[in-house]
Protein backbone atom coordinates (compact mmCIF):
# COMPACT_ATOMS: atom_id res chain seq x y z
CA UNK A 1 0.00 0.00 0.00
CA UNK A 2 2.67 2.23 0.78
CA UNK A 3 4.07 2.30 -3.47
CA UNK A 4 0.82 3.51 -3.80
CA UNK A 5 0.20 6.02 -1.33
CA UNK A 6 3.96 7.24 -3.12
CA UNK A 7 2.61 7.09 -6.49
CA UNK A 8 -0.50 8.87 -5.70
CA UNK A 9 1.49 11.47 -4.17
CA UNK A 10 3.63 11.57 -7.17
CA UNK A 11 0.62 12.19 -9.27
CA UNK A 12 -0.31 15.04 -6.96
CA UNK A 13 3.20 16.46 -7.33
CA UNK A 14 2.87 16.20 -10.93
CA UNK A 15 -0.39 17.86 -11.59
CA UNK A 16 0.20 20.56 -8.67
CA UNK A 17 2.20 23.37 -11.21
CA UNK A 18 -1.14 23.18 -13.42
CA UNK A 19 -3.67 23.90 -10.42
CA UNK A 20 -1.50 26.56 -9.52
CA UNK A 21 -0.92 27.99 -13.32
CA UNK A 22 -5.15 28.02 -13.39
CA UNK A 23 -6.07 29.35 -10.52
CA UNK A 24 -5.16 33.45 -11.90
CA UNK A 25 -8.60 32.92 -14.49
CA UNK A 26 -10.91 30.97 -11.80
CA UNK A 27 -11.00 33.43 -8.89
CA UNK A 28 -15.28 33.62 -9.73
CA UNK A 29 -17.72 32.24 -7.55
CA UNK A 30 -20.30 29.51 -9.55
CA UNK A 31 -24.06 29.23 -8.89
CA UNK A 32 -24.74 26.37 -6.05
CA UNK A 33 -23.30 25.22 -2.66
CA UNK A 34 -20.69 21.98 -2.52
CA UNK A 35 -21.88 19.46 -0.05
CA UNK A 36 -20.70 21.01 2.88
CA UNK A 37 -23.04 23.90 2.39
CA UNK A 38 -20.36 26.23 1.11
CA UNK A 39 -19.91 28.63 -1.90
CA UNK A 40 -17.92 27.40 -4.71
CA UNK A 41 -15.15 28.95 -6.90
CA UNK A 42 -14.38 27.88 -10.37
CA UNK A 43 -11.34 27.32 -9.16
CA UNK A 44 -12.43 24.85 -6.77
CA UNK A 45 -14.26 22.79 -9.10
CA UNK A 46 -10.89 22.75 -11.51
CA UNK A 47 -8.92 21.35 -8.60
CA UNK A 48 -10.89 18.89 -8.28
CA UNK A 49 -11.26 17.49 -12.12
CA UNK A 50 -7.52 17.81 -12.23
CA UNK A 51 -7.19 15.73 -9.31
CA UNK A 52 -9.85 13.39 -10.35
CA UNK A 53 -8.31 12.98 -13.53
CA UNK A 54 -4.55 12.40 -12.56
CA UNK A 55 -5.78 9.73 -9.60
CA UNK A 56 -7.67 7.76 -12.18
CA UNK A 57 -4.35 6.81 -14.00
CA UNK A 58 -2.69 5.96 -10.88
CA UNK A 59 -2.64 2.13 -10.00
CA UNK A 60 -4.23 0.35 -6.92
CA UNK A 61 -6.10 3.23 -6.65
CA UNK A 62 -10.04 2.14 -6.54
CA UNK A 63 -11.86 5.61 -4.96
CA UNK A 64 -11.89 8.99 -5.52
CA UNK A 65 -13.53 10.98 -2.99
CA UNK A 66 -13.27 15.23 -2.63
CA UNK A 67 -15.06 17.85 -0.34
CA UNK A 68 -16.42 19.09 -3.39
CA UNK A 69 -18.52 16.22 -4.35
CA UNK A 70 -21.60 14.18 -2.45
CA UNK A 71 -20.23 11.54 -3.29
CA UNK A 72 -17.57 8.81 -3.91
CA UNK A 73 -16.03 8.13 -7.57
CA UNK A 74 -15.07 4.99 -8.50
CA UNK A 75 -11.67 4.83 -9.98
CA UNK A 76 -11.96 0.92 -11.03
CA UNK A 77 -9.61 -1.75 -9.40
CA UNK A 78 -7.83 -1.04 -6.31
CA UNK A 79 -8.32 -1.34 -2.55
CA UNK A 80 -6.82 2.16 -1.83
CA UNK A 81 -9.54 5.35 -1.38
CA UNK A 82 -8.08 8.67 -1.66
CA UNK A 83 -10.05 11.69 -0.17
CA UNK A 84 -9.13 15.31 -1.27
CA UNK A 85 -10.11 18.62 -0.59
CA UNK A 86 -8.63 19.99 -4.19
CA UNK A 87 -8.36 23.49 -2.70
CA UNK A 88 -8.17 24.29 1.03
CA UNK A 89 -8.47 27.67 2.26
CA UNK A 90 -9.86 28.86 -1.37
CA UNK A 91 -11.41 32.09 0.05
CA UNK A 92 -8.06 33.26 0.19
CA UNK A 93 -8.17 33.41 -3.60
CA UNK A 94 -9.86 36.41 -3.87
CA UNK A 95 -7.41 38.57 -1.23
CA UNK A 96 -4.66 36.73 -3.29
CA UNK A 97 -3.20 34.53 -0.04
CA UNK A 98 -2.10 31.29 0.34
CA UNK A 99 -4.14 27.99 -0.59
CA UNK A 100 -3.16 24.04 -0.24
CA UNK A 101 -4.67 20.88 -1.68
CA UNK A 102 -4.81 18.28 0.99
CA UNK A 103 -4.33 14.74 0.31
CA UNK A 104 -5.35 11.66 2.44
CA UNK A 105 -4.85 7.81 1.47
CA UNK A 106 -6.83 5.51 3.13
CA UNK A 107 -6.34 1.40 2.87
CA UNK A 108 -10.10 0.53 2.42
CA UNK A 109 -13.33 2.06 1.86
CA UNK A 110 -14.50 5.72 2.84
CA UNK A 111 -15.45 7.06 5.87
CA UNK A 112 -12.57 5.22 7.45
CA UNK A 113 -10.53 6.59 10.59
CA UNK A 114 -7.26 7.96 10.40
CA UNK A 115 -5.65 4.95 11.45
CA UNK A 116 -6.09 3.05 8.24
CA UNK A 117 -4.07 6.37 6.16
CA UNK A 118 -1.36 4.76 4.28
CA UNK A 119 -0.13 8.17 3.35
CA UNK A 120 -1.14 11.74 3.88
CA UNK A 121 0.52 15.00 2.08
CA UNK A 122 -0.60 18.49 1.10
CA UNK A 123 0.55 21.08 -1.22
CA UNK A 124 0.82 24.48 -0.34
CA UNK A 125 0.71 27.18 -3.19
CA UNK A 126 2.74 30.18 -1.25
CA UNK A 127 5.75 31.95 -2.63
CA UNK A 128 7.06 28.69 -3.82
CA UNK A 129 5.10 25.63 -3.96
CA UNK A 130 5.86 23.03 -1.68
CA UNK A 131 4.59 19.66 -0.57
CA UNK A 132 4.66 18.11 2.85
CA UNK A 133 3.93 14.43 2.81
CA UNK A 134 4.58 11.06 4.93
CA UNK A 135 3.47 7.51 4.13
CA UNK A 136 2.90 4.00 5.57
CA UNK A 137 0.71 3.49 8.95
CA UNK A 138 0.34 6.61 11.20
CA UNK A 139 2.67 5.01 13.76
CA UNK A 140 5.48 4.44 11.25
CA UNK A 141 5.36 7.59 8.94
CA UNK A 142 7.94 9.75 8.55
CA UNK A 143 7.34 13.45 7.42
CA UNK A 144 9.19 15.48 4.62
CA UNK A 145 9.15 18.31 3.05
CA UNK A 146 9.39 18.59 -0.72
CA UNK A 147 9.91 21.81 -3.16
CA UNK A 148 7.56 21.46 -6.45
CA UNK A 149 8.98 22.09 -9.55
CA UNK A 150 7.96 21.57 -13.05
CA UNK A 151 5.94 18.31 -11.36
CA UNK A 152 8.80 16.60 -9.71
CA UNK A 153 9.10 16.47 -6.04
CA UNK A 154 12.43 17.00 -4.70
CA UNK A 155 12.75 16.51 -1.27
CA UNK A 156 13.84 19.00 1.02
CA UNK A 157 14.36 18.16 4.85
CA UNK A 158 12.62 15.73 7.50
CA UNK A 159 10.08 17.77 9.03
CA UNK A 160 10.16 17.74 13.00
CA UNK A 161 7.85 20.06 14.91
CA UNK A 162 10.47 22.27 16.71
CA UNK A 163 10.61 21.34 20.61
CA UNK A 164 9.77 25.30 22.02
CA UNK A 165 6.26 26.18 20.73
CA UNK A 166 6.14 30.12 19.38
CA UNK A 167 2.55 30.64 17.17
CA UNK A 168 -0.97 29.54 17.77
CA UNK A 169 -4.14 30.15 15.41
CA UNK A 170 -7.79 29.90 16.25
CA UNK A 171 -10.38 29.58 13.92
CA UNK A 172 -14.13 31.06 14.06
CA UNK A 173 -15.55 34.12 15.65
CA UNK A 174 -14.01 34.63 19.11
CA UNK A 175 -17.66 35.33 20.55
CA UNK A 176 -18.89 31.61 18.83
CA UNK A 177 -15.61 29.76 21.45
CA UNK A 178 -17.23 28.08 24.10
CA UNK A 179 -15.99 29.72 27.27
CA UNK A 180 -13.30 26.89 27.45
CA UNK A 181 -11.61 27.55 24.37
CA UNK A 182 -11.78 30.70 24.99
CA UNK A 183 -10.19 30.08 28.43
CA UNK A 184 -6.78 27.97 26.53
CA UNK A 185 -6.37 30.78 24.13
CA UNK A 186 -6.33 33.73 27.05
CA UNK A 187 -3.72 31.12 28.57
CA UNK A 188 -1.82 30.72 25.43
CA UNK A 189 -1.99 33.73 24.09
CA UNK A 190 0.53 35.16 26.87
CA UNK A 191 3.05 33.00 25.73
CA UNK A 192 2.61 32.64 22.19
CA UNK A 193 2.23 34.99 18.64
CA UNK A 194 -0.80 34.78 16.85
CA UNK A 195 -0.64 33.59 13.24
CA UNK A 196 -3.87 32.84 11.76
CA UNK A 197 -4.51 33.41 7.65
CA UNK A 198 -7.40 31.70 7.01
CA UNK A 199 -6.16 28.45 4.98
CA UNK A 200 -5.64 25.56 7.14
CA UNK A 201 -2.66 23.93 5.37
CA UNK A 202 -0.91 27.49 5.27
CA UNK A 203 -1.72 28.11 9.41
CA UNK A 204 -0.55 24.12 10.15
CA UNK A 205 2.54 25.05 7.90
CA UNK A 206 3.18 27.66 10.56
CA UNK A 207 2.85 25.19 13.20
CA UNK A 208 5.10 22.25 11.43
CA UNK A 209 7.73 25.70 11.02
CA UNK A 210 7.60 27.31 14.39
CA UNK A 211 6.16 25.14 16.71
CA UNK A 212 2.66 25.67 18.54
CA UNK A 213 -1.06 24.85 18.02
CA UNK A 214 -3.57 25.54 15.06
CA UNK A 215 -7.27 24.58 15.79
CA UNK A 216 -10.61 25.15 14.62
CA UNK A 217 -12.45 24.15 17.57
CA UNK A 218 -16.23 23.57 18.36
CA UNK A 219 -18.37 26.94 17.86
CA UNK A 220 -21.56 27.94 19.67
CA UNK A 221 -23.29 27.88 15.70
CA UNK A 222 -21.41 24.51 15.19
CA UNK A 223 -20.72 21.88 17.87
CA UNK A 224 -18.93 20.01 15.33
CA UNK A 225 -16.67 22.20 14.18
CA UNK A 226 -15.58 22.98 10.63
CA UNK A 227 -13.28 20.89 9.12
CA UNK A 228 -13.75 17.28 7.59
CA UNK A 229 -12.51 14.08 8.95
CA UNK A 230 -11.59 12.54 5.96
CA UNK A 231 -10.26 15.64 3.99
CA UNK A 232 -8.69 17.48 6.70
CA UNK A 233 -9.00 16.51 10.34
CA UNK A 234 -7.33 12.55 9.12
CA UNK A 235 -4.28 14.08 7.19
CA UNK A 236 -3.21 17.14 9.15
CA UNK A 237 -3.37 14.44 12.12
CA UNK A 238 -1.34 11.67 10.01
CA UNK A 239 1.25 14.63 9.39
CA UNK A 240 1.84 16.87 12.80
CA UNK A 241 1.92 13.61 14.72
CA UNK A 242 4.67 11.98 12.49
CA UNK A 243 6.35 15.50 12.60
CA UNK A 244 6.51 14.67 16.67
CA UNK A 245 3.34 16.20 17.89
CA UNK A 246 -0.26 15.55 18.73
CA UNK A 247 -3.72 16.04 17.38
CA UNK A 248 -6.86 16.02 19.19
CA UNK A 249 -11.08 16.48 18.98
CA UNK A 250 -10.87 18.14 22.32
CA UNK A 251 -10.86 14.05 24.17
CA UNK A 252 -8.50 11.94 22.18
CA UNK A 253 -5.80 11.56 18.69
CA UNK A 254 -8.28 12.49 15.74
CA UNK A 255 -6.82 9.13 13.71
CA UNK A 256 -9.15 7.46 16.99
CA UNK A 257 -12.23 9.64 15.94
CA UNK A 258 -14.88 6.85 14.54
CA UNK A 259 -15.88 7.46 11.00
CA UNK A 260 -19.16 7.72 10.57
CA UNK A 261 -19.78 9.92 7.18
CA UNK A 262 -18.13 11.08 4.23
CA UNK A 263 -18.42 14.78 4.90
CA UNK A 264 -18.40 14.62 8.85
CA UNK A 265 -17.55 17.50 10.53
CA UNK A 266 -14.21 17.44 14.17
CA UNK A 267 -13.34 19.96 15.62
CA UNK A 268 -9.61 20.05 15.25
CA UNK A 269 -6.40 20.68 17.79
CA UNK A 270 -2.99 20.05 16.52
CA UNK A 271 0.55 21.21 17.47
CA UNK A 272 3.00 20.42 20.32
CA UNK A 273 2.53 17.60 22.62
CA UNK A 274 2.09 19.82 25.86
CA UNK A 275 -0.04 22.51 24.15
CA UNK A 276 -2.47 20.29 23.36
CA UNK A 277 -2.12 18.36 26.36
CA UNK A 278 -2.88 21.19 28.09
CA UNK A 279 -6.18 22.14 25.91
CA UNK A 280 -7.51 18.37 26.47
CA UNK A 281 -7.27 19.28 30.23
CA UNK A 282 -8.87 22.76 29.92
CA UNK A 283 -11.67 20.68 28.10
CA UNK A 284 -12.39 18.09 29.56
P1 LIG B 1 -12.31 25.13 2.55
O1 LIG B 1 -11.63 23.81 2.50
O2 LIG B 1 -13.68 25.10 1.96
O3 LIG B 1 -11.48 26.23 2.03
O4 LIG B 1 -12.65 25.47 4.11
C1 LIG B 1 -11.76 25.21 5.14
C2 LIG B 1 -11.04 26.46 5.55
C3 LIG B 1 -9.74 26.10 6.25
O5 LIG B 1 -8.69 26.15 5.36
C4 LIG B 1 -9.59 27.15 7.28
O6 LIG B 1 -8.92 26.66 8.40
C5 LIG B 1 -10.99 27.56 7.58
O7 LIG B 1 -11.79 27.15 6.49
C6 LIG B 1 -11.12 29.03 7.72
O8 LIG B 1 -12.38 29.35 8.15
P2 LIG B 1 -12.74 30.80 8.69
O9 LIG B 1 -12.86 31.66 7.46
O10 LIG B 1 -14.03 30.56 9.40
O11 LIG B 1 -11.63 31.27 9.61
MG1 LIG C 1 -10.37 22.81 3.45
Amino acid sequence: MVAVAERVLDAVADIAPDIRAGLPGRRRYLDGENPSGEEVLAADVFADETIESALAAVEGVGTYASEERESAVDLGEGRVSVAVDPLDGSSNLQSNNPMGTVVAVYDGDLPAPGRDLVGAGYVLYGPVTTMVAGVGAPADATVREYLVEDGEREPVETVELPEEPTVYGFGGRVPDWPDDVAAYVEAVEAELKLRYGGAMIADVSQVLSYGGVFAYPTLASSPEGKLRLQFEGNPVAYLVEGAGGRSSDGERSLLDVPATGLHQRVPVYVGNDALIERLESTLA
